[in-house]
C-alpha cells in the first residue's frame, strides 16, 4: 500500500523515457552502429597475381570455408591483391611491397569507416566540435530544388587555376531548361600565394568583365542580381551569406582571408567595381554545388562528392543533429571537410612513406591527411615517391637516369590517367596508380544518413564532380562496389555534374532566395499567433483583472471568469481513510473507479466506458442513465453491487456549488449539450437516475471538477499542491484562494479551493484582439461560438483545428504543397491534436509524419512537411504561452494574498496535451518562470486522473463529517 514520499513520482517515471523510441540514445539521438564485426578480411583483386582472372573478384574471409555469395564485375587489383599476403613480407618482392603498403585490408577499411562515423558524430555535436577533425560545417542550405525557381542568378566559381562566371536563367519550369552563360578567366600566376584583397578584386573584375560582356541592358538595369559564390574551402558559416574561412587548402595561402567572412570581402571587391545591384545572397562550398547541380532534372541529390585536386563530401543531414546550427527541424547540407580526416593520427597505419614524404613537402604538413591520399593534386607525387623508392630499391628503372623523378610535380595526375586508362599497358605502376583509397567516407556517411533517418535501406544519388571522377573511368565502378560492401544496406547512384557546381550554386541562391520569400510569406501568416512579451503581460493583467472581478460579489455575475467556490477548504492530510466509489467525466475518457485509501496509501481499480457523442448531445436523462448503467457494470465487475460506498463524482464542467453535493451546472462545454441539465443540480440527476434505475448501491458525497480532483490528488502526495490545471480536451485551473478573498462565500477564515472555469476568459471580448482569423473560424464552426474563448485558443480540442485552418490558408497562397487543392484537408476535425504532438517530435524523420500525410492524402515535399511543422509549433506554443499566462496571474495573487516575496508552490497538472505534447509542458513552465519571476512552482504530474481526487475530497469530507459528530 502506497504511502507519502516513497513512490517514484511519475515525473520520475517519465524521465525514464520509455514512452520514447527505443533505438534512440539517452538523448534522444539516434544510437548508431560504427559497422558490421567482421573476422579479418581481404578484397582480392583479379589481377591480383595469385588469380590472373581479369573482370571478377571475390570476397575470401581469413577462414577459407565462408565464402561470401559476392562477386562483382571489377579488377581491384589495388584492393584485391594483397600480393604475397600469404608470403611474409620477407619473401616479398619490392613492389610487391609497395603494392602491400598501398591496399587497405577490407576489415580495415570497415575500421576506418567506422572512426568516421565516430568524428563526424564529433564534428556535428556542439561539445565536440571545435576537436573534432571532420568539421562537420554547416552550410545554412535546409532545402534542394524543387522546380519552381525562376530569375537571373549570378554565380562565381574560385577554381585552382581560374575563375568561372556564371549567368544562370531559371524559367520554373522544374529547372529542365536553364539558360547557362559563362566565361572563364585564368588566374594570374601566384595570386593564391598574394594577397587576399588582390584576389578578391581579382575575382570582381571579372565578374565585371563578365557582365559587361555578356548580359543584356535588362539584366543590367535589374534591381539586385543575387550572386552564389562557390569557394572551395572549409569555412564556418553562421547564415548563407556569411561564412569565415577557417583554412586554406591546395595551395592557396592568400593573407588577410583567414578568419574573414568571404561573402563580405567579395561584395566589397564587388562594389569597388561599382557592380551596384550586385548582391553576394550565398556562399558555399563546392561540394554543395555539385549536389545542386545534379539535383536540377528532377533527381534530387543529396550527397555530393568532388573528387578533384582537392577531395570533399557533403550531404544533407537531419538538422536537429547538426547541434552547432540552431535548426531543429528539418534537414540541413552539411560540409563535411573530410579532407582533414586522420589529422589526429588515426590513420597513421595507413599512412605510406610515399603520403609522408608528400605530406612533408605540402604547404600544410600534418593537415588534411586524407585529401593528400586522394586529391589528384597529390596523386601524383605520391605515385613519384613510389617511384622513387621503388628505383632505389633496384626494383624499376634500372639503369635509367631517373633524376627528373627528384623533381617537385613532375609527375601529374594527367600523367596517371594516361598509364591507368591506357587498357594495354598494365604494368606494375599502374597497380600503384590505382589506388583510390576513398570508398570508406562515402560508406560512412550513407551509413550515417541511413540511421538517423531510422531507414532500413537508404536509397541516395550522389553527385560527384572533379578530374578524378571524370579522367578515371573506373573510378564510379571502384567506388560504389567498396561503398556496397562496406554499406550493403545502402544503393548510392552517382550522377555526373555537368557544367562543375556552377549551375548548382545558382540553385542554390535561386533556393535561398526561393525559401526567403517563402519565409516572409509564411511569417506574414504567423505573425498574428506570436505573442511578444507585452502580449502575454496583458493576458496575465487581464486575466487577474477577471479573477477579482469574478471573486468580487457585486461583479461576479458579469466576471467572463466565474471562479467558482468549490467548498473544498482543505488538502488531504494523509489521515484519510476508507473505501470510495469515483465517477470521472468530461475528459477523453469517462472511468468508473473503485478507491480504497489506508494508511499505506491508495489502491484503486476503474474501467473506462465510451461517451457516444449522440449521448453526449441527447437528452440529460439519457446521458445519467448511461451513467447509471456503467456504474452498475461496474460494481457487477468489482463485486462491489451489495456494498453502499461514498461516491465522488469529478464533473468536469462548469458549475455553480451549493455545497460539496450540490452543484448547479452553469453551461456545457467540451461538444457536450445534453439538455434538460443546465441550471439543474447535477448530483440531483445523478440521484434521479440511480431512483429510475432502482439502484441503491450508491452515496454521492461529493461532486469536484477536474481541476480540484487533480489539486487534491497530487496533493495527497506534495503538501505544497495548492493549485490544479487540466490542459487535456478542455482547459482550465482551480487554487486555494483566502477565504476573505472569495465575496461570494461567507466567511474569512481560512482558504477555499476556487474553480476558475478560465475555460470562458475572453467571453466578454477582452481578448478579442488575440483571436486570429483562424481562430474566430473554429470559433464559429463550434456548437457554442462566442463561448469558451480561452479555451479555444488553448485546448486539445481545438488546436487541430486551428492549425487545419492555417494549413487551408497556406495552400490557398501556394506556400503549402504547391498550392494543389487538397480535399482531405477540408473535412472538419481531420487534422487531430494528436498529429501536433507526433509532428513537433525532436529529430523526427520525414517517415513518421508521412503515415499522417497519407492519412490526409496530402503529397508532401520534405519542404511541407518542415512548414507544416512551424505552423504547428506556433500554434501549440502560442497555446502553451497563454495558458503561462493565466497562471502566472493565478501564482501571483496568490503570493500577493499571503504577503509573500517569494511563493513556492506545486500545481497539480493533467490532460492528454499538457502529458502527450513534446514541448508544450516546457514551453508553459519556461513562459511562467519569466511572468512570474517570484514565484517558484513545482509542477506535478496526477498520475491516476482526478478520479482519485474526488474519493479523496470525499474522504476527507467524511472526515470532516465524523469529526463534527
Ligand atoms: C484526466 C482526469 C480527468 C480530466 C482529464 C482531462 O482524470 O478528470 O478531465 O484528465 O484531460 P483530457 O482527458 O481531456 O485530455
Ligand atoms: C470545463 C472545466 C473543466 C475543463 C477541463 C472545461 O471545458 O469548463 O470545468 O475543468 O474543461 O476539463
Amino acid at each position: 500500500m502506497a504511502s507519502r514520499g516513497t513512490r517514484p513520482t511519475s515525473q520520475e517515471r517519465r524521465s525514464s523515457g520509455a514512452d520514447r523510441a527505443d533505438q534512440r540514445g539517452a538523448d534522444g539521438r539516434p544510437a548508431l552502429s560504427t559497422g558490421p564485426e567482421l573476422g579479418p578480411m581481404t578484397l582480392m583483386g583479379q589481377s591480383c597475381p595469385l588469380h590472373n582472372r581479369r573482370g571478377s573478384a571475390r570476397v575470401v574471409p581469413r577462414d577459407e570455408n565462408m565464402e561470401l555469395s559476392f562477386s562483382m564485375e571489377m579488377d581491384t587489383r589495388i584492393y584485391g591483391s594483397n600480393p604475397g599476403q600469404h608470403q611474409d613480407s620477407s619473401q616479398a618482392t619490392p613492389i610487391q611491397r609497395a603494392l602491400r603498403s598501398l591496399s587497405i585490408p577490407l576489415e580495415r577499411l570497415h575500421i576506418m569507416k567506422g572512426h568516421m562515423i565516430e568524428d563526424m558524430c564529433k564534428g556535428l555535436c556542439r561539445q565536440t566540435h571545435a576537436q573534432a577533425k571532420v568539421r562537420m560545417l554547416p552550410t545554412y542550405i535546409a532545402s534542394i530544388p524543387n522546380g519552381t525557381e525562376k530569375g537571373n542568378f549570378l554565380v562565381v566559381e574560385l577554381c585552382q587555376n581560374q575563375v568561372r562566371t556564371l549567368l544562370v536563367t531559371l524559367y520554373g519550369d522544374g529547372n529542365m531548361s536553364p539558360n547557362i552563360v559563362y566565361k572563364i578567366f585564368d588566374m594570374p600566376e601566384g595570386m593564391r600565394q598574394g594577397e587576399g584583397e588582390a584576389l578578391f578584386d581579382f575575382i570582381a573584375q571579372c565578374l565585371s568583365k563578365f557582365l559587361a560582356e555578356t548580359t543584356t541592358s535588362e539584366i543590367k538595369e535589374t534591381t539586385t542580381l543575387p550572386l552564389g559564390f562557390v569557394f572551395p574551402f572549409s569555412c564556418q558559416q553562421t547564415r548563407l551569406d556569411k561564412a569565415e574561412l577557417l583554412s586554406w587548402s591546395k595551395g592557396f595561402s592568400c593573407s588577410g582571408v583567414v578568419g574573414k567572412d568571404v561573402a563580405q570581402l567579395l561584395q566589397s571587391a564587388i562594389n569597388k567595381q561599382e557592380l551596384r545591384h550586385v548582391e553576394v545572397v550565398a556562399v558555399m562550398n563546392d561540394t554543395v554545388g555539385t549536389m545542386m547541380t545534379c539535383s536540377m532534372e528532377g533527381r534530387p541529390c543529396e550527397v555530393g562528392i568532388v573528387a578533384d585536386k582537392g577531395s570533399n563530401c557533403c550531404f544533407m543531414a537531419e538538422s536537429y543533429l547538426v547541434e552547432t546550427a540552431d535548426e531543429t527541424s528539418g534537414r540541413m547540407c552539411v560540409n563535411t571537410e573530410w579532407g582533414c580526416f586522420g589529422d589526429d593520427g588515426i590513420l597513421n597505419d595507413v599512412f605510406t612513406p610515399y603520403d609522408e614524404c608528400v605530406d612533408k613537402e605540402s604547404s600544410n604538413p600534418g593537415v588534411k591527411r586524407f585529401e593528400k591520399m586522394v586529391g589528384t593534386l597529390y596523386v601524383g607525387e605520391i605515385v613519384r615517391h613510389a617511384l622513387i623508392a621503388l628505383t632505389a630499391e633496384k626494383a624499376l628503372f634500372n639503369g635509367t637516369d631517373v633524376a627528373v623523378l627528384k623533381q617537385k610535380g613532375v609527375f601529374t595526375m594527367q600523367h596517371v590517367l594516361d598509364i591507368i586508362n591506357n587498357e594495354d599497358g598494365i604494368t606494375e605502376v599502374k597497380k600503384i596508380l590505382e589506388s583510390l583509397r576513398l570508398q570508406p567516407r562515402l560508406a560512412a556517411i550513407l551509413s550515417y544518413m541511413c540511421q538517423t533517418r531510422d531507414l532500413e535501406t537508404l536509397t541516395v544519388n550522389v553527385g560527384v564532380e572533379g578530374e578524378l571522377y571524370t579522367g578515371y573511368p573506373r573510378f564510379e565502378e571502384i567506388l560504389l562496389s567498396v561503398s556496397r560492401l562496406l554499406a550493403p544496406e545502402c544503393m548510392p547512384t552517382l550522377l555526373p555534374s555537368r557544367d562543375g557546381s556552377g549551375r548548382g550554386a545558382a540553385m542554390v541562391t535561386a533556393v535561398a532566395l526561393r525559401l526567403a520569400a517563402q519565409s516572409r510569406a509564411v511569417d506574414e501568416v504567423l505573425a498574428p499567433l506570436r505573442l511578444s512579451r507585452a502580449d502575454l503581460e496583458k493576458v496575465q493583467a487581464l486575466m487577474r483583472q477577471e479573477m477579482d472581478r469574478g471573486l468580487c460579489k457585486e461583479t461576479n455575475p458579469t466576471a467572463s471568469v466565474r471562479m467558482l467556490p468549490t467548498y473544498v477548504t482543505h488538502t488531504p492530510d494523509g489521515t484519510e481513510r476508507g473505501d470510495f466509489l469515483a465517477l470521472d467525466l468530461g475528459g477523453t475518457n469517462f472511468r468508473v473507479l473503485v478507491v480504497r485509501v489506508t494508511e499505506e496509501g491508495i489502491t484503486m481499480a476503474s474501467e473506462i466506458y465510451v461517451i457516444p457523442a449522440t449521448i453526449m448531445q441527447g437528452t440529460g436523462e439519457a446521458l445519467f442513465d448511461h451513467i447509471l448503467d456503467c456504474i452498475i457494470d461496474f460494481q457487477m465487475k468489482q463485486n462491489l453491487v451489495t456494498q453502499m460506498l461514498p461516491l465522488g463524482f469529478t464533473f468536469s464542467f462548469p458549475c455553480q456549488q451549493v455545497g460539496l453535493d450540490k452543484a448547479l451546472l452553469l453551461t456545457w462545454t467540451k461538444g457536450f449539450s445534453a439538455s434538460g441539465c443546465v441550471g439543474k443540480d447535477v448530483v440531483q440527476l445523478l440521484r434521479d437516475a440511480a431512483k429510475r434505475k432502482q439502484h441503491l448501491g450508491m452515496q454521492v458525497v461529493a461532486l469536484v471538477n477536474d481541476t480540484v480532483g487533480t489539486m487534491m490528488a497530487c496533493g495527497y502526495d506534495d503538501p505544497k499542491c495548492e493549485i490544479g490545471l487540466i490542459v487535456g480536451t478542455g482547459t482550465n485551473a482551480c487554487y486555494m484562494e483566502e477565504m476573505k478573498n472569495v465575496g461570494t462565500v461567507e466567511g474569512d477564515q481560512g482558504r477555499m479551493c476556487i474553480n476558475m472555469e478560465w475555460g470562458a476568459f475572453g467571453d466578454n471580448g477582452c481578448l478579442d484582439h488575440l483571436f486570429t482569423q483562424f481562430d474566430k473560424v473554429v470559433d464559429e464552426t463550434t456548437i457554442n461560438p462566442g463561448k469558451q474563448r480561452f479555451e479555444k485558443l488553448i485546448s486539445g480540442m481545438y488546436l487541430g483545428e486551428i492549425v487545419r485552418q492555417i494549413l487551408m490558408a497556406m495552400v490557398e497562397k501556394q506556400l503549402l504543397f504547391k498550392g494543389r487543392p487538397c480535399p482531405k484537408l477540408q473535412t472538419r476535425n481531420i487534422f487531430q491534436t494528436k498529429f501536433l504532438s507526433t509532428i513537433e517530435l525532436n529529430g523526427l524523420a520525414l517517415r513518421q509524419i508521412r503515415a499522417i500525410l497519407n492519412e490526409l492524402e496530402l503529397d508532401a515535399s520534405f519542404e511541407d512537411s518542415v512548414l507544416m511543422r512551424e505552423v504547428c509549433q506556433a500554434v501549440s506554443l502560442r497555446a502553451a504561452q497563454l495558458c503561462a499566462a493565466g497562471l502566472a496571474a493565478v501564482v501571483e495573487k496568490m503570493r500577493e494574498s499571503r504577503g509573500l516575496d517569494q511563493l513556492s508552490v506545486t500545481v497539480g497538472v493533467d490532460g492528454t496535451l499538457y502529458k502527450l505534447h513534446p514541448c508544450f509542458s516546457d514551453n508553459l513552465q519556461k513562459t511562467l518562470k519569466d511572468l512570474a519571476p517570484k514565484c517558484n512552482v513545482t509542477f506535478l504530474l496526477s498520475e491516476d486522473g482526478s478520479g482519485k481526487g474526488a474519493a479523496l475530497v470525499a474522504a476527507v469530507a467524511d472526515r470532516a463529517a465524523n469529526a463534527a459528530k
